[in-house]
């Protein structure tokens, strides 16, 4: 009898989340980059190995909203940890126990309270990052934390069965036992996806997404929060992806000098994309379309 489950990836903006995933895969499902709240929807990557299937979801970074997009992305990654059989909970092991932290190990023990609920798995990321007596504090603190806010909301019994997973998404050291320890817990089930499946993403979506990276990447401050993509045309070898900013400020910067960033940004995409594709950027201002529901709902978030 084969097995597979979901198990989804949860935590605060920027701890790598996204890195995780395409490592787990071992190609590129997710975008990255150092900029919080990349991830925009739940995405799922598939690791099919023998007998057993996971299908891992990442999700957006949870975070406090400050925009109503920021409230459909929380949305959206609470969504993805309901009805999964393995919950993870993602902390930086450079970064103290914030209240953000504790949001996500609250949700984390919440959601795994359930008769039959999640296997609740928690992991400190970015070990290359930090000594190991750093690594071993973070752990502690971490525990603490998981075992304190259990004790406030009568969650101890989900505590106790909490799994905690050193690693670093970057280099991939320590990732093997964890992703064991999820494969132990997937129920009988058929195959969900096709076993050369490593991903459900829509090609349209993806191309979107590539251009996205690359613009989180090389804007800064609020503009990265500003961007939505999308295939506006689609005619193989031409695609033209359609930049929204939300002002004429921001679109000069997406631009560039010359149309330099852009140029760059065309450069960085086409070499992800198969040979001969033409790759036309077009940026176009919609107010305010982060705040703007009728806007985020045509949008799609
Ligand atoms: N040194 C180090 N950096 C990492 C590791 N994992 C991720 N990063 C970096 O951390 C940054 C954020 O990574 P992402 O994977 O995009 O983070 P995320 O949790 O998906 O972020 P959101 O989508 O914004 O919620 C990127 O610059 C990654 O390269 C790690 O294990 N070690
Ligand atoms: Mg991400």
């Amino acid at each position: 009898m084969t097995k597979a489950g979901f198990a989804t990836i949860i935590g605060r903006p920027n701890v790598g989340k996204s890195t995780l995933l395409n490592w787990i895969v071992g190609e590129k499902v997710s975008i990255t980059s150092s900029t919080p709240n990349t991830t925009r929807s739940a995405i799922r990557g598939i690791l099919t190995d023998g007998d057993i299937q996971v299908i891992f979801v990442d999700t957006p970074g949870l975070h406090r909203p400050k925009t109503t997009l920021g409230g459909r992305l929380n949305d959206a990654a609470r969504g993805a940890a309901e009805d999964v059989d393995v919950l993870i909970a993602m902390v930086d092991a450079g970064a103290a126990i914030g209240p953000g932290d504790r949001m996500v190990l609250q949700t984390l023990l919440d959601v795994c309270r359930k008769v039959n609920g999640p296997v609740p798995i928690v992991i400190v990321n970015k070990v290359d990052r930090t000594s190991r007596a750093d690594i071993a504090a973070q752990l502690v603190a971490t525990v603490a934390a998981v075992e304190e806010l259990a004790a406030e909301s009568q969650r101890s019994e989900v505590a106790a069965r909490v799994e905690y997973f050193p690693m670093s998404a970057r280099t991939g050291d320590g990732v093997a036992p964890f992703v064991e320890a999820v494969r132990r817990a997937m129920p009988e089930s058929h195959f969900l996806f096709d076993a050369d499946e490593v991903s459900d993403v829509p090609e349209m979506f993806w191309i979107a997404e590539l251009v996205r990276e690359q613009l989180v990447r090389k804007t800064f401050e609020e503009i990265p929060h500003s961007i939505h993509c999308r295939v506006a045309e689609y005619e193989w070898p031409h695609i033209t992806v359609e930049i929204l900013v939300e002002r004429e400020s921001q679109k000069g910067m997406v631009i560039g000098k010359g149309g330099a960033l852009l140029k760059d940004v065309g450069i960085a995409v086409r070499r992800q994309l198969p040979e001969g594709a033409f790759l036309e950027l077009r940026v176009r201002v919609e107010s305010q379309w982060q705040k703007r529901d009728d806007i985020l709902d045509r949008l799609g978030y």
